[in-house]
């Protein structure tokens, strides 16, 4: 059996879920259930990032100490992914003890070959950030964030010799063209190697930082949060004996946005190379949500929350405009109207009339029940039969490329050619003529076949949506059930089976002004 794992960054815990966040989580939840879909075993990794500098402030704002703090905030991500439907198949934290097990047995091996090492660090420090700058960080000499001239400050501390693996990298990356992809991020990486890279600081003395994972080797140190966080990836599938570790690792797929490419595309296949295990199999990046004010700042307040709009507009049309709209890679816009926009032209209009449409004719026509096919089907039918079929080959084609917007535009313009064929044919003026009642019977069995056929397609999407429409057509599974092969292959459906027209899927709505409520 093929495999697949998927992973989103595990989220840090000093702000709440927002839907940059949802969004990389409904990827790797798309990139799951089609994964299933095609019959593969899956196995799909998120959780929360607890240590270090930002989460001990963030605690120390709110009056609480560090570990009731995250368990606080990694408690809301942790219940709201059942709400948005992600099918993840483990939620990690890096307090959990497994994971620094794991941690200090990697800082262990690294420090044994020798390619950790003892110095000391002269730089130019931020108080406020609680970490060093290097100069071309800096904004006119000064920190961007604290908008002060940082000091000078030396400091002993444990590094990682990240510069041994440069060549290797630059190799690796040139020899596998979808290592990191999409292409420009590639490029991104690329060029910093361009650059001689600086071994990597990885430790934090104690009485500075006690929030963190202790050195093996030498107490007096906590590990930097990202040579914590990264082995995350492996320490959930109990690395490195643990039987999902040996099933799932060599077919890994990191999803994240380009803010941690740096570590992802740099640090941490170093790491893995320096501990001895094969590297990813791909590293998916993609761009940033941004509103009409810019990026998304908590400090702003222009922070979107998911589950403030799950309510308002459902939770299938949300996670369906956030696949729809972005194209993997590049920068996005959020916006309610833009939500509400595509809600009723894409959801109510095309999905919904059409499946509507289908159903309450054969109510009308086939007393409710699923006709045979009738006359053999004419060149509008077979032109109708081909779009099916090749809006289920570019969704199998589109989904592992990252191409969710491409795929989900061949299933729409499936579902736009069924509207005008119905508009064409007019299955009204058949059902006046009772020469042309076989061809009648043949036109709504593709109709239904057709739904059937888009339904699981539109599953690893619309999970909830694509089971109501499937249980309508007397096809009561999960949508974590469904299998391409024998669910979306035409002609299945049962021969005078009942059919229930039911509510409509996605009522039109008019943008709600709940905005500062
Ligand atoms: O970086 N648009 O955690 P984090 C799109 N703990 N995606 C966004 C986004 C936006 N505006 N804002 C956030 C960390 N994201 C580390 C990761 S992994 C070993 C450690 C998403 O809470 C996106 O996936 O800051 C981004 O990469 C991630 O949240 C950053 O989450």
């Amino acid at each position: 059996m093929e495999r697949f794992y998927v992973s989103t960054p595990i989220y840090y815990v000093n702000a709440e879920p927002h839907i940059g966040h949802a969004y990389t989580t409904i990827v790797a939840d798309v990139m799951n259930r089609f994964h299933k879909l095609l019959g593969y075993k899956t196995f799909f990794l998120t959780g929360t990032d607890e240590h270090g500098d930002k989460i001990a402030q963030a605690a120390q704002d709110s009056g609480t100490d560090p570990k009731s703090y995250a368990d606080r905030i990694s408690q809301l991500f942790r219940e709201t992914w059942p709400k948005l439907n992600i099918s993840n198949d483990h939620f990690i934290r890096t307090t959990d003890p497994e994971h620094i097990q794991v941690v200090q047995n990697i800082l262990q091996k690294v420090y044994d070959s020798g390619d950790i090492y003892f110095s000391t660090y002269k730089g130019l420090y931020c108080v406020g950030c609680e970490r060093f700058y290097t100069e071309k960080e800096l904004v006119d000499g000064k920190c961007p964030d604290h908008d002060k001239e940082p000091i000078e400050r030396e400091e002993a501390n444990y590094f990682f010799r990240m510069s041994k693996y440069q060549d290797w990298l630059i190799q690796h990356i040139e020899s596998h063209p979808d290592f990191i992809r999409p292409e420009r991020y590639r490029n991104e990486v690329l060029a910093f190697l361009r650059e001689p890279l600086e071994d990597l600081c990885i430790s934090r003395p104690k009485e500075r930082l006690s929030w963190g994972i202790p050195l093996p080797f030498d107490d007096r140190y906590v590990t930097y949060v990202w040579f914590d966080a990264l082995i995350n990836y492996v320490s959930a599938l109990n690395y490195p004996d643990g039987p999902l570790f040996h099933e799932f690792w060599p077919v890994v797929q990191h999803t994240i946005a380009k803010d941690i490419l740096k570590p992802h595309g740099i640090y941490w296949p170093t790491m893995i190379k320096a501990a001895g295990f094969a590297p990813y199999q791909h590293l998916n990046v993609h761009g940033y949500w941004k509103t009409s004010e810019g990026k998304m700042s908590k400090s702003r307040g222009t922070v979107v929350r998911p589950l403030d709009l799950v309510p308002i507009y459902g939770l299938d049309a949300f996670r369906y405009f956030l696949m729809r709209e972005m194209v993997f890679g590049l920068d996005s816009n959020f916006s309610e109207e833009a939500l509400v926009q595509r809600l009723n032209a894409d959801l109510a209009n095309d999905l919904g009339n059409l499946y509507s449409r289908t159903l309450a004719m054969t109510a009308k026509y086939f007393e409710g029940k699923i006709p045979p096919f009738g006359a053999e089907p004419d060149d509008m039918d077979r032109a109708l039969m081909a779009q099916v079929e090749n809006a289920t080959k570019q969704f199998v084609e589109e989904i592992p490329k990252l191409g969710y917007h491409k795929a989900l535009m061949a299933i729409w313009e499936c579902i736009s050619a069924a509207n005008k064929y119905i508009d064409h044919v007019g299955p009204w003026n058949l059902a006046k003529d009772p020469q042309q009642h076989s061809h009648l019977q043949t036109v709504i069995r593709i109709l239904l076949e057709l739904n059937k056929t888009v339904a699981v397609l539109i599953s690893p999407f619309m999970p909830e949506t694509s089971e109501k429409m499937l249980e309508r057509l007397g096809i009561p599974k999960k949508a974590l059930d469904l299998r391409l092969k024998d669910d979306a292959a035409w002609g299945t459906l049962q021969e005078g089976n009942p059919v229930q027209k039911g509510e409509s899927l996605f009522p039109r709505v008019e943008l709600k002004e709940h905005k500062g409520e």
